[in-house]
């Protein structure tokens, strides 16, 4: 049987023409989750899909499914997917590529007059990035029942919006939320990370996600004159925390070689230049393979922040509030995606993925595999991320093979 092409210039030009949606001047995007900018760039992915064939609909929590009929409309519909929400110095590729090649399966069926036997979706998950809306993949976590709807309409950004004000302003607050079978679910993705390019390989087949904690911590000392006070007499909530930052990536070297540890956000309060600060609050991110190696990147964590607090005669609080365990995608849909590189000849090799996705969540609920395509330096989270379009097509092509895997069809 031939193998069936999708159009990878086609795909090119999807992403750079999604990419125009919160462009920035360093060649990213900002397009955080519920804004305008993310409004406009599901709106275009949903005009693309309904020019295809599907019919749009979207859940309690914005997550937009783009349904292809199949033959049997009973069966568990396959999904692909990712989200278009980036963060605030994001990539052109991280989120967009994976809807983008899903929609490119879609067209590319359609091409070759394909019918599956299962329904096939394309998803743009909300709020993937938990930049704007602290958790992440809160979109994906509802639909799979990790959080509640409640929950997760619930969670403010810094101004105080919620992601239900927000999904109502936007328009897309639909109703109910997961709770429907899922026959599998395939997400392709940069690596956004170094391995697959120095190895020179095309595909990572993703075997699973490493764990994930979060935590906000809050340092309270005493606001005084920065004048007169004289440095024994100081309790100054930035030293504080300077101190904990130093540890936390301290207890990314100590539990090498596969921790890391980022204090990613830190806010000053008052934020005035010749005041001692009086507050400080901050985000730790822990990230392991393994759950027992995280415990212990965890006790040491809370161990220094409360030497710290007490030496500085400061009051602390720590507050984890998020986290997910080591999670295993299923085999046969990691075979799927290995047999796929195979059939396209593209060099490939296993790999385990350092970042958080949607497809941790689904594969809660269904079999779930992934499929990573190399970024330039390994560098995301960054306006400068890149990718090649051969690489992207490559990954876009293992995608159609695994989905017609599981979907059934030629
Ligand atoms: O944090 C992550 O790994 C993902 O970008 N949400
Ligand atoms: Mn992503
Ligand atoms: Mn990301």
């Amino acid at each position: 049987m031939e193998n069936l092409t999708i159009d990878g210039k086609r795909l090119w030009d999807s992403l750079m023409e999604m990419a125009q949606i919160g462009a920035t001047a360093k060649g990213g995007v900002c397009r955080l989750a519920l804004t305008d900018l993310d409004l406009e760039s599901r709106n275009l992915f949903a005009h693309w899909a309904e020019a295809a064939g599907c019919s749009i609909s979207f859940d309690a929590m914005g997550n937009i499914f783009a349904r292809r009929p199949g033959r049997d409309p009973e069966r568990p519909p396959v999904l692909t997917g990712s989200h278009l929400d980036s963060q605030p110095t994001g990539g052109k590729f991280d989120g967009a590529y994976g809807v983008m090649a899903g929609l490119e399966v879609l067209r590319s069926l359609n091409d070759h007059g394909v019918e599956t036997e299962a329904p096939v979706e394309v998803v743009v998950w909300t709020n993937e990035e938990g930049s704007r809306f602290a958790p992440a993949m809160t979109g994906s976590g509802a639909f799979a029942g990790v959080f509640d709807l409640d929950y997760a309409h619930g969670r403010a950004d810094v101004e105080g919006r919620t992601i239900g004000a927000e999904l109502d302003r936007i328009g897309y607050r639909g109703e109910g939320c997961g709770g429907r079978p899922v026959g599998a679910y395939f997400e392709a993705h940069i690596e956004q990370g170094p391995i697959l390019e120095a190895e020179g390989k095309t595909i990572g087949v993703v075997t699973g996600a490493q764990g994930q904690r979060w935590y906000e911590i809050t340092l309270t000392g005493q606001e005084a004159h920065a004048g007169p006070t004289p440095m024994t007499r100081r309790r100054d909530a930035l030293i504080g925390a300077s101190v904990i930052v130093k540890a936390v990536n301290r207890i990314g070297h100590q539990f090498q070689p596969d921790a890391c540890a980022t204090v990613g956000m830190l806010r000053v309060r008052p934020n005035s230049r010749n005041v001692i600060p009086g507050e400080t609050f901050f985000t730790v991110d822990l990230r392991h393979p393994k759950d027992e190696v995280l415990t212990e990147m965890d006790w040491s964590l809370r161990h220094t922040v409360e030497a710290v607090a007490n030496r500085g005669k400061l009051e602390f609080e720590i507050e984890q509030i998020w986290q997910f365990d080591a999670t295993p995608f299923d085999p046969d849909c990691i075979a799927a995606v290995r047999a796929g590189a195979e059939r396209y000849g593209h060099g490939h090799r296993e790999i385990v993925s350092g970042a958080g996705h949607d497809a941790v969540y689904m594969a809660g609920i269904a079999p779930t595999g992934m499929i990573f395509v190399p970024c330039e330096d390994g560098i995301s989270h960054n306006e400068i991320e890149n990718a090649t379009p051969e690489d992207l097509a490559a990954g876009c092509e293992v995608l159609l093979h695994a989905v017609l895997e599981k979907a059934g069809g030629r």
